[in-house]
């Protein structure tokens, strides 16, 4: 049984999506509830030296993981399911430069636009305009990907798509971008929202 340590939150709903998707058991264990010096407590320190969720303990392998990226490359090699195999190198990459463009630029620039648009004190415009132009950039990216007539980013359904859905489905209210602003990226979020293991994922 995997040990996901989590609280509510889009970074952990992309490992949730995953574990829902492969059918792997598992038990949530929301962190802030854990008291130093119990077992899970360790485990958790040991899983997430940055004490930030989602952090992974998998008994079965001694895997214990921080890093969203990480965990999902792991537990699809864990399954061999939604990332393909290095047998087929090309397809791989095309998976995992996603996963990386993911965590290098696209969420980079959603957390500056939320702190300096919704949490600084004062306006910070340059920053503001500069965040915004990243986040727009990087959708735009995706969008013109999509609009190749990809149902999906890198060819099958995979951990591209579920590492990238959670941030479509709070980017007006997180980043202030509506996302009918990108018609491709807006159907390519409703084929992902409509699947079974996502709405599971989503209401756990
Ligand atoms: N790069 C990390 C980001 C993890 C992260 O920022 N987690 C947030 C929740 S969304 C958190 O634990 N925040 C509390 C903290 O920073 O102490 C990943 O992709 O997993």
């Amino acid at each position: 049984m995997i040990d996901l340590f989590a609280h509510p939150s889009q970074n952990v709903l992309k490992v949730q999506i995953l574990l829902e998707e492969t059918g792997l058991e598992h038990r949530l264990i929301n962190d802030r509830t854990l008291r130093k010096g119990t077992p899970e407590f360790e485990r958790f320190r040991r899983a997430s030296p940055t004490g930030q969720v989602p952090g992974v303990y998998d008994p079965e392998t001694g895997a214990a993981l921080f890093e969203s990226s990480a965990i999902m490359i792991y537990l699809a090699e864990k399954t061999g399911r939604f990332l393909p195999r290095p047998e087929h190198p090309a397809v791989r990459a095309e998976c995992l430069k996603w996963l990386l463009f993911e965590a290098a630029s696209l969420t980079p620039a959603m957390l500056d636009i939320y702190h300096y648009t919704l949490q600084a004190e004062h306006p910070q415009t340059y920053s503001e305009d500069r965040a915004r132009e990243r986040a727009r950039r990087a959708l735009g990216v995706l969008e013109d990907t999509l609009a190749q007539g990809r149902d999906f980013l890198a060819g099958d359904y995979s951990i591209a798509d579920m590492i990238l859905y959670p941030w479509m489905v709070i980017l007006e209210d997180f980043a202030d971008i509506p996302l009918s602003d990108y018609p491709h990226l807006e159907a390519w979020t409703g084929r992902i929202g409509a699947r079974d293991a996502v709405k599971r994922a989503e209401t756990a």
